[in-house]
């Protein structure tokens, strides 16, 4: 009874929210509103994408972002924490359950923010990390160029094989001529499972770390849908929002490693890691962000979302099948995971072309480089798609074909002027602005 009359004060909080930004902000407030419906209107098959349940919206949203704090529950260095440390537990609780693991950091603001704090804490500055390079399917924080983990460490980058697949003995190789300290597994574009305990090996040969991103699969591993490397890499790291259905956010997670003794500071692993993140590259945390991502990984660990899970796979297989018989060149043959990375070299346009497109059409992607691609990030000559929202919004194999068909349909009617403009035949963008109507009619979002 308490409860409830202490969450009505939220639900009016927010309502008041709401009227003061109509009658006083109405060029934000129609901007929100607009979004939401483009979101009900649009088949976004974007892969690093997933809908946050509202009563996740509605944690991110709450009076906790008036509290200041830093440090950790029962360490802290202001007054008026104690439900920020009741939320912040309890995130960290959850995360370890959804992913079975020893430790959970919940305070990073993103997975690129984990990133950093887990190198920062394992590795010197100008030491050597080897990962899969940004062409290959690999991130930015993953020690690009453009990225300060580029500048401050020197990055070596293992690629994929003729198969598409990751060089695992190109990977052993370079590990062994370049003595890394840490090597990192994951990608931000490659579908196929990663094989962690091999990287694992790899890693244990020339004495580094192993450091697993799984922002983009973290459902499917919490789900069981791909291989865990909680046990295996010495740290792991996520984001909250790209398949968790989180908040904006990251994670770090360790298993079987947590507390081992961290190789240089005395302290353990996960004791090294809590530093690197407060006060080695953040201070205060975000209270509402991590109870927000306390209900994401109570939701995530619900059987509803498995079975959501392995929808997103089956389809990601359906799509993938269709698209592949329609003619498009997909990137190690087909997927595993949620992701479907397609070459489109063949098809006379660039992916900047390609996703402009489709979006004029109602069906979002990304464009995304692909190996030797002779184009730039910006403009580059892949087309990156997932199967979450799809998913989500309860689409299977029938809609599956339906969209790949779209897909078909809209870049069959393209004509590139160049790598940025083009011309769409208005027909073809017709029929398929009314067939994204239809499967968005068929396939509310779900609570919207
Ligand atoms: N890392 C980017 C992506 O994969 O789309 C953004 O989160």
């Amino acid at each position: 009874m308490r409860v409830l009359t202490e969450m009505s004060q939220i639900s009016e909080l927010l309502q008041r929210g709401y009227e003061r930004l109509i009658q006083d902000d109405a060029v934000l407030a129609a901007a929100l509103g607009r979004d939401v419906t483009r979101q009900k209107n649009t088949l976004n098959l974007v892969a690093s994408v997933s809908l946050a349940d509202p009563s996740v919206l509605v944690s991110a949203g709450t009076s906790l972002s008036n509290v200041t704090v830093e440090g950790y529950p029962g360490a802290r260095f202001h007054s008026g924490s104690i439900d920020v440390d009741s939320v912040e537990s309890l995130a960290v609780e959850r995360a370890r359950l959804a992913f079975r693991a020893q430790y959970a950091n919940v305070q990073p603001y993103s997975g690129s923010a984990a990133n950093l704090a887990v190198l920062s804490c394992l590795l010197p500055p100008g030491g050597t990390l080897l990962s899969l390079g940004l062409d290959s399917g690999g991130h930015l924080t993953h020690g690009a160029g453009a990225s300060i983990t580029g500048q401050h460490y020197r990055a070596v980058h293992y690629g994929l094989d003729d198969q598409g697949l990751i060089d695992y003995e190109s990977a052993h190789e370079l590990a062994v001529r370049h003595r890394p300290k840490v090597i990192i597994a994951g990608s931000s574009s490659y579908p196929r499972i990663v094989d962690f305990a091999r990287m694992r090996t790899i890693a244990d040969s020339v004495g580094a770390y192993l450091l697993a991103d799984i922002s983009h699969i973290a459902g499917l591993v919490v789900s069981g849908c791909h291989p865990s490397p909680i046990d295996l890499a010495h740290v792991t790291t996520t984001s909250t929002y790209k398949q968790l259905g989180g908040p904006r956010g990251g994670l770090i997670l360790q298993g079987r490693d947590a507390q081992a003794p961290a190789r240089t500071s005395g302290l353990t692993l996960a004791e090294s890691i809590q530093r690197a993140v407060f006060p080695m590259t953040q201070g205060t945390p975000n209270p509402a962000a991590m109870a927000a991502k306390a209900r994401a990984f109570d939701l995530a660990a619900q059987p509803h979302f498995q079975q959501t899970c392995r929808r997103i796979v089956a389809n990601a297989q359906s799509l993938a099948e269709e698209l592949s018989r329609r003619g498009f060149q997909l990137l190690s043959g087909g997927t595993d995971t949620h992701m479907i990375m397609l070459d489109i070299t063949g098809k006379g346009m660039s992916g900047y072309v390609a996703e402009s497109a489709l979006e004029q059409c109602g069906v979002l992607v990304n464009r995304n480089v692909i190996p030797g691609d002779g184009r730039a990030p910006s403009t580059a000559s892949g087309v990156r798609l997932g199967t979450n929202i799809a998913s989500q919004r309860g689409m299977g194999a029938a809609e599956m074909r339906t969209s790949a068909a779209l897909v078909d349909l809209v870049l069959s009617a393209v004509t590139a002027r160049g790598d940025r403009a083009f011309a769409l035949d208005q027909d073809a963008k017709s029929s398929a602005m009314t067939a994204v109507a239809q499967l968005c009619a068929d396939f509310p979002l779900p609570h919207y």
